[in-house]
C-alpha cells in the first residue's frame, strides 16, 4: 500500500471517529451499580404489583414440556393459551460442576439462548440453584444415611479451608454465566437470581437445622461479595423461604441491602381434587404467608413475588381459577411462578399441555384480569 493511501485511512478514521462521537453504552449502570435495564425491571416489578397484576410464570417452560424436549419455540403453557409465561424461571444446578448440561438435562448453551429468546420477547427470568454439595460431593438435597457429614458443610463452607475455597468457586460459576448473558448488542440480560432457597425447611444443606442465621446469613454476603468481584450488574436476589411465620420469615432475612424481591415457595401437597381439606388448607397458609411478605415488603421497600408452587399432576380440573388464584387474592404480588414439567418424570408436572384436563381452567386463570402473560407486559426494562 502506498504512504499516501495509508495516510488517506488514518484520515478517514479520525474523521469517522470525529463523527460518532464516543461510543455510548448500550446499557449504562445505575448508581447502585447495576444496569439501569435491571433497575428498571424492579422498579417496574414493584410497581406492577400495585396496579396491574400479577405475571405468570413457569419452571423450564421453553426447555421440554409433556412428550418433549429441546424442541425450538415450544412452551406447554403457549400451546395452550397462546402466550408466553411472562417469567420463565432455569435452574444451574450442576453449573458448579463445570457440566455442560444442568441437573435436569438442559445444556447450558440451550438455556443461555432460552433466556436471551425470554428477553427478546419483553419476559422475565428467574434462575434457581440446586448446587451439589462443596463438603461431601452429594447433591443439594440432605441425604439421611450421610446427615451427620452433610450437616457439617455449612461450618466448613464458611471458614478458610478446602470446602470454602470450592464453594467460591461454585458461585464464581454462577457469576460467570450471568456475565455470559450479553446480547450481540452489549445488553446485559437482567435476571432473578434466586438461591439458597427453602432455608426455614431443613432439606437443603443450608436449611435451618445445618446452619445458625448469623451463618446463613453469611452465606448470602459471601455470594454477594463473589458477584461485586466477578462484576454481576445484572441480577436482581430474590430471598425465597418456604411456608413458615413472620418470625421465622425475618429471622434469616439477609438484609435490605442485599434482598431485591421477597418470595414464598408454597405448594398445595393435598391427595387429590377431593382432599378440600388441604385444598383449602394450601389457600389459607398461602393467603396469609403472601399477605405479611406483602406488607414487609412494603415496609422494605423490596418486590414481593410467589416464587414456587403448585399441584403436582395438577389433579384438580378448576386448580387455576379456584385454588391458585384463591390463593393469591388481591394481593399485590409481582408473579407468581409454578414448578417445571418434567418430560422424564411420570406425573411430575405442574403446568397444563395439550389434552391435560385443567386447560380450560388455566384459559379461564388467562383471562382473569389480574393475570399477566408475555402479551399484557411490555417497557418492563425500558420504562423507569
Ligand atoms: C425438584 C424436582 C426435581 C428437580 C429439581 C431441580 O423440585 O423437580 O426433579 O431435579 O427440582 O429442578
Amino acid at each position: 500500500m502506498k504512504i499516501f493511501s495509508k495516510l488517506a485511512l488514518v484520515a478517514l478514521a479520525i474523521v469517522t471517529l470525529t463523527a460518532c462521537g464516543p461510543k455510548k453504552a448500550a446499557d449504562p449502570l445505575a448508581e447502585t451499580g447495576r444496569t439501569q435495564r435491571t433497575e428498571n425491571l424492579l422498579a417496574n416489578m414493584k410497581h406492577q404489583a400495585d396496579s396491574a397484576g400479577y405475571m405468570y410464570g413457569h419452571q423450564d417452560d421453553t426447555a421440554y414440556g409433556i412428550g418433549w424436549c429441546g424442541d425450538s419455540c415450544r412452551s406447554d403453557v403457549q400451546s395452550v393459551c397462546n402466550d408466553f409465561p411472562a417469567v420463565i424461571g432455569f435452574d444451574l444446578g450442576h453449573i458448579e460442576l463445570g457440566d455442560s448440561c444442568n441437573l435436569d438435562g438442559v445444556p447450558f448453551d440451550h438455556m443461555r439462548q432460552l433466556i436471551f429468546d425470554q428477553y427478546n420477547r419483553n419476559g422475565v427470568v428467574t434462575i434457581s440453584w440446586h448446587l451439589d454439595n462443596p463438603l461431601t460431593g452429594g447433591t443439594a438435597w440432605i441425604n439421611d444415611s450421610l446427615k451427620a457429614k452433610e450437616a457439617q458443610t455449612m461450618k466448613e463452607a464458611l471458614k478458610p479451608g478446602a470446602t470454602h475455597d470450592k464453594l467460591v468457586a461454585y458461585i464464581d460459576s454462577v457469576a460467570k454465566f450471568l456475565n455470559s448473558l450479553e446480547t450481540p448488542y452489549g445488553v446485559k440480560v437482567p435476571v432473578i437470581f434466586r438461591p439458597w432457597h427453602e432455608h426455614t425447611g431443613s432439606w437443603f444443606w443450608w436449611g435451618k437445622d445445618y446452619c445458625t442465621p448469623k451463618e446463613y446469613i453469611q452465606l448470602w454476603q459471601m455470594t454477594v461479595d463473589r458477584f461485586k468481584e466477578n462484576k454481576v450488574t445484572n441480577a436482581l436476589l430474590a430471598y425465597s423461604p418456604g411456608g413458615c411465620d413472620e418470625e421465622e420469615y425475618m429471622e434469616r432475612y439477609p438484609g435490605d441491602d442485599i434482598i431485591d424481591i421477597m418470595g414464598l415457595d408454597n405448594y398445595c401437597y393435598a391427595k387429590g381434587a377431593g382432599d378440600t381439606e388441604n385444598i383449602n388448607r394450601y389457600i389459607e397458609e398461602a393467603n396469609l404467608q403472601l399477605s405479611f411478605i406483602c406488607s414487609l415488603a412494603k415496609k422494605h421497600g423490596k418486590a414481593a413475588a410467589f416464587t414456587e408452587t403448585g399441584f403436582e399432576g395438577i389433579p384438580q380440573e378448576k386448580w387455576w381459577t379456584e385454588t391458585l388464584a384463591q390463593a393469591i387474592g388481591d394481593l399485590p404480588i409481582a408473579y407468581v411462578l409454578t414448578w417445571r414439567n418434567a418430560h422424564d418424570k411420570v406425573g411430575h408436572f405442574y403446568a397444563p399441555y395439550p389434552g391435560n384436563m385443567s386447560v380450560e381452567d388455566f384459559v379461564a386463570f388467562y383471562n382473569l384480569p389480574r393475570t399477566l402473560f408475555v402479551h399484557d407486559i411490555n417497557g418492563l426494562y425500558l420504562k423507569k
